[in-house]
């Protein structure tokens, strides 16, 4: 069997830094799942559904990415589909604490289960959905920092409200 991974993330939405992390997982393992898993201290702006339909067309090139949601723990989602590591990105040195703890949490939840951590692009060192989401909110040029399909998806958002 091949090596698969998983790609847990609030993907809200997802942007450029994830999409680099997703192609060079997928370059690294047979099989890279991106899953959609509840961050419950944050609050989301897409639906689930909106989320995995816009990982969907902007992974759709790579064919060994699949696209799920899951209600529960990460480290259960990695089990049910025999995945044995855990990719995360790291930005900065920010991102440290909070990803030391979620590690260890879930090392504590797993131990089979490796977390392994890729490095961010420079140009991508500063973005997060949080800042694109800002940004988008008062009109700025966001075309940049997300896929175009992303970016006409945040507008309409933010038109309708
Ligand atoms: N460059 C590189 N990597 C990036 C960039 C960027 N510009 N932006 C984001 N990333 C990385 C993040 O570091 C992360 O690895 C991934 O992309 C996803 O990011 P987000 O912000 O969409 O996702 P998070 O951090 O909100 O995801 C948190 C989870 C949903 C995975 C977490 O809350 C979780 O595991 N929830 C399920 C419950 C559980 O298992 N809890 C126990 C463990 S705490």
């Amino acid at each position: 069997m091949g090596k698969i991974s998983i790609c847990p993330g609030s993907f809200d939405p997802i942007t450029l830094g994830h999409l680099d992390i997703i192609q060079r997982a997928a370059r690294v393992f047979d099989e890279v799942h991106v899953v959609i898993l509840n961050n419950s201290s944050k609050k989301s702006l897409f639906t689930v559904d909106e989320r995995i339909a816009l990982i969907r067309e902007v992974t759709k090139h790579i064919p060994n990415v699949k696209v799920d949601y899951f209600q529960g723990l990460t480290v259960d989602y990695a089990k049910s589909v025999n995945a044995s590591a855990i990719i995360r990105g790291l930005r900065a040195v920010s991102d440290f604490e909070y990803e030391m703890q979620i590690t260890s949490m879930n090392r504590v939840l797993d131990e089979s289960i490796e977390t392994f951590f890729i490095m961010t692009k420079n140009q991508y060192s500063f973005l997060s959905s949080s800042i694109v989401k800002e940004v988008a909110k008062y009109g700025g040029n966001i075309s940049e920092l997300v896929p175009a399909v992303v970016a006409e998806s945040l507008q309409e958002k933010f038109a309708q409200k």
